[in-house]
């Protein structure tokens, strides 16, 4: 295939372009066997799976501008260079939780990696009312390794100054988050959708001035607080998962931040997910269960990533941080330990407040999820939202007054069963 310019694939053109690919003739067989079908369904990017004699790949194009929105909207095709490199990271950080890399080529924009299968995408399954073994101790596990392994707590000082650098390039992935996270939910901006039934508790929303504050020193945690290299997009569509195992994909979003911003949008989307259970019951009380399920996998996340985090503190501190050397070494470990509860009470409360804007702009913004939007009658999808928006309302003001995971699952048990509308 020519180095020389861009040019997006079809599953008519792959595998003539694509053919003569060591990594994807030795995983797939000869090009001749391939079939190609394109399944992408995320916002951005081509998305192909190719099956062979020998086996399957995954071809992931990006394109050069935002597939959900069209050409209007121009994307650099540089942020396929930003999901190479977190997903190498994130395997050396996590081994086991990403699809495994087979090829990257920059100018073409494309990452050819394993095909996941049985997997599906986390979201589908739970809409569909499905459950996951082991979910929420492998996502726990994945946020502590990955958040405290790409950090000054344990890269060597060098290194975690070049990836700030190197990562500090995915500028316009970036923009996307400061603006459709942090500031279009709170404002009447030209993309924002909501469901007509919205329109008082939006109107209450965009008019709480506490809120809007709130909203805005958050996005300047993410925007200036470089503490450990992020997924920066984890979301449950971003999870891959069969009934017993968890993969993460899809880190172009990856930058430098606060260390609380992935766990916060990944405990958002399970929370919304909880609300959008009864607009998928055919009988009231039938998704009771799974509500049930999917607020213990949230405890689960949060206390599986505190105790993972500080083993790895206890275990793996060698970078700039918080040094053995002044604590352990002088005879203070007492002082680490305090330093260690000290952090976990910031990450805590960040990762709250990063949990609540999220809550919002996936029903107030442009990018919704399938939880909700999935609930054909608008009447009922509008209630079940409501209450994921007061509830988002209530971490991002309360943030600092809520003691411990099971104080919030406690809050979204009591918000399910009340009318926000
Ligand atoms: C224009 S991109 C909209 C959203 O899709 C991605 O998955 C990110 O969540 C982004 O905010
Ligand atoms: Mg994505």
């Amino acid at each position: 295939m020519s180095a020389e310019t861009y040019v997006a694939l079809t599953p008519e053109s792959l595998p003539a372009r694509l053919g003569g690919l060591a990594a994807l003739r030795e995983k797939v067989g000869p090009p001749e066997s391939w079939q190609v079908r394109e399944v992408g369904d995320g916002n951005l990017n081509l998305v192909f799976i190719v099956t062979g004699a020998a086996g399957h790949a995954v071809v992931k194009q990006a394109l050069p501008y935002v597939r959900l929105v069209g050409e209007s909207w121009p994307l650099p095709l540089k942020r396929s260079f930003f999901e190479y490199n977190a997903l190498i990271r994130q395997e050396a950080r996590d081994p086991g939780s990403v699809p495994a890399v087979w090829h990257f080529d920059e100018v073409q924009a494309i990452v050819v990696m394993e095909y996941l299968t049985p997997h599906v995408i986390l979201r589908q399954a739970l809409i569909a009312g499905r459950q996951v073994e082991g979910l929420g101790r492998r996502l726990g596990e994945f946020c502590a390794r990955t958040l405290f392994r790409g950090s000054d707590l344990s890269m060597p000082a060098a290194e975690r100054k070049a990836d700030l650098a190197l990562f500090a390039g995915n500028v316009e992935l970036c923009d996307i988050t400061e603006n459709l996270v942090f500031s279009d939910p709170y404002f009447a901006a030209p993309m924002n959708r909501h469901t007509p039934g919205l329109d008082g508790i939006v109107a209450r929303l965009r008019s709480d001035l506490s809120l809007k504050v709130a909203a805005q020193h958050l996005k300047m945690a993410f925007t200036s607080r470089a503490e450990t290299m992020l997924h920066g997009d984890l979301h449950t569509g971003s999870i891959m998962v069969t009934d017993t195992e968890t993969r993460v994909i899809d880190p172009e979003f990856a930058t430098y931040g606060p260390m609380g911003f992935d766990v916060g949008m990944l405990i958002a989307n399970f929370l919304m997910a909880h609300f959008s259970q009864p607009g998928h019951e055919t009988a009231p009380g039938e998704r009771a269960g799974q509500q049930d399920w999917l607020l213990s996998v949230v405890e689960t996340i949060w206390r599986t990533f505190v105790a993972e985090f500080s083993h790895l503190w206890r275990t793996e501190r060698r970078g700039i941080l918080y040094q053995a050397s002044l604590y352990e070494d002088q005879g203070h470990g007492l002082a680490a330990e305090q330093a260690l509860a000290d952090l976990i009470g910031r990450i805590w409360v960040d990762m709250l407040g990063f949990c609540g804007v999220e809550m919002h702009r996936r029903i107030l913004g442009l990018a919704h999820n399938a939880d909700f939007e999935r609930i054909a009658d608008e009447g009922r999808r509008a209630a079940c939202e409501a209450r994921a928006l007061a509830m988002g309302r209530q971490l991002m003001l309360g943030a600092g007054a809520i003691r411990g995971i099971g104080a919030v699952t406690a809050m979204a048990r009591r918000m399910d069963k009340e009318d926000h509308l």
